[in-house]
């Protein structure tokens, strides 16, 4: 038995459920509600120490982190593969999803954050946000005392989002080779990169490829056409739908 804990708005989980849709695995929904702290319980810390979603529990085995568990995915449910078969190639991937966990999937964090999910503490004090907020994450600790109640200083969105653009600038060129990030076949690449595009678009900032990077925009046309996608991102997967997005101050 396969079950995901998940939450529809987190890109991480994203990742996971668009595999499973891809291979049409059958799968248990442990949805948490992040913004009521479910991620923090001991019970789900006992699953996962990061205090993060996704888990994926598969026969009772915890297999923690998005991209650990998609190649989890791939190494026991291999049919369709989103993996290449040849070593070389295999390696090559696996450097694309390196990369795109320390560069965009980082990055993508500091804008939704900052113009959406940070409002949800906007009615506390520092004090209590530092209490009652940034001080029981076991993982993002510093990372939401940086940004406090107000959003991050403009000098880290502007680097987030130069981060961002590093990557578009990357897929392009990868991509003249298309029509997926390795070639001719859909893979893990695709996917580790997918819900930073989205969340891009979901933020409004879509311009970021449609001023320089076409080919990162039919890529995306390409993988909204494929039936896991709509699968992935049901109604509430997007931060829009839920708040309002703010738009950034000085662009
Ligand atoms: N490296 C982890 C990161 C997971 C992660 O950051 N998850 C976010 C949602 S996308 C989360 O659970 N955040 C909880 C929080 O901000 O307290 C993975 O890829 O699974």
């Amino acid at each position: 038995m396969l079950e995901l804990y998940h939450a529809l708005t987190s890109t991480c989980s994203q990742k996971v459920r668009i595999v499973l849709f891809e291979k049409n695995l059958q799968w248990v929904d442990r949805s948490v509600n992040l913004a009521a702290n479910e991620h923090l319980t001991p019970a789900y810390l006992a699953l996962n120490p990061n205090g993060v979603v996704p888990t994926l529990v598969h026969d009772g085995h915890a297999i923690v982190d998005s991209s650990v568990i998609c190649e989890y995915l791939d190494e026991v449910f291999p049919t369709p593969s989103l993996t290449p078969a040849d070593p070389v190639r295999r390696a090559e991937m696996r450097a694309w999803m390196r990369f795109l966990e320390e560069v965009p999937t980082a990055a993508i964090r500091v804008p939704s954050f900052h113009m959406a999910l940070a409002r949800r503490f906007e009615s506390l004090d520092a004090d209590g946000f530092q209490t009652k907020v940034a001080d029981i994450r076991p993982l993002r600790k510093h990372f939401y005392r940086r940004m406090g109640t107000e959003g991050f200083k403009q000098q880290e969105v502007e680097e987030s989002l130069d981060e961002l653009e590093r990557t578009m600038e990357r897929m392009e060129t990868a991509l003249a080779k298309g029509p997926w990030l390795m070639g001719a076949d859909f893979t893990l690449a695709d996917v580790v990169v997918m819900p930073s595009i989205d969340r891009l678009a979901d933020l409004g900032l879509a311009k970021m490829w449609e001023e320089g990077y076409p080919r990162v925009g039919d890529w995306y046309a390409r993988l909204q056409a494929r039936p896991a996608f709509a699968k992935t991102y049901p109604k509430g997967s997007r931060l829009s739908e839920g708040m309002k997005i703010r738009p950034l101050a000085w662009a």
